[in-house]
């Protein structure tokens, strides 16, 4: 989508730290990070959110959660480490184009909320 800005990152029309690649991934340091590792893994293919996942192709679905793996090993995450995916208003997500936190290197909050 020409008005996304994580459309316009994978396209490389915005800088990104990159931090894995592949044929249906992207993901890239979180311009925030609220941990000592926190990075975006996005699906390539424009998706609005997990309510718009059931129109989504599942081998890209299977993609993010492994590239999500990844990024962890890749980042050394050997003691643990949280996938979150903010979905609508209420989740606070603030980015239309569905993506996967993955956080760790520090001991997180017990606090899901
Ligand atoms: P969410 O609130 O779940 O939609 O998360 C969106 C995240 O995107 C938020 O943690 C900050 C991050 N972010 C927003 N703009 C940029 C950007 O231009 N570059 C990078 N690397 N991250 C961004």
């Amino acid at each position: 989508m020409s008005d996304c800005l994580f459309c316009k990152i994978i396209a490389g029309e915005i800088p990104s730290a990159k931090v894995y690649e592949d044929d249906q991934v992207y993901a890239f340091r979180d311009i925030h990070p609220m941990a000592p590792t926190h990075v975006l893994v996005v699906p390539r293919h424009h998706i609005v959110s997990m309510a718009a996942v059931g129109e989504a192709d599942d081998a890209q679905l299977a993609a993010c959660l492994r590239a999500c793996s990844a990024v962890a090993l890749q980042e050394g995450l050997v003691n643990g480490f949280r996938v979150v995916t903010n979905c609508g208003p209420d989740a606070c997500q603030s980015v239309q184009h569905l993506h996967f936190h993955v956080l760790g290197g520090k001991q997180l909050s017990e606090k899901m909320d």
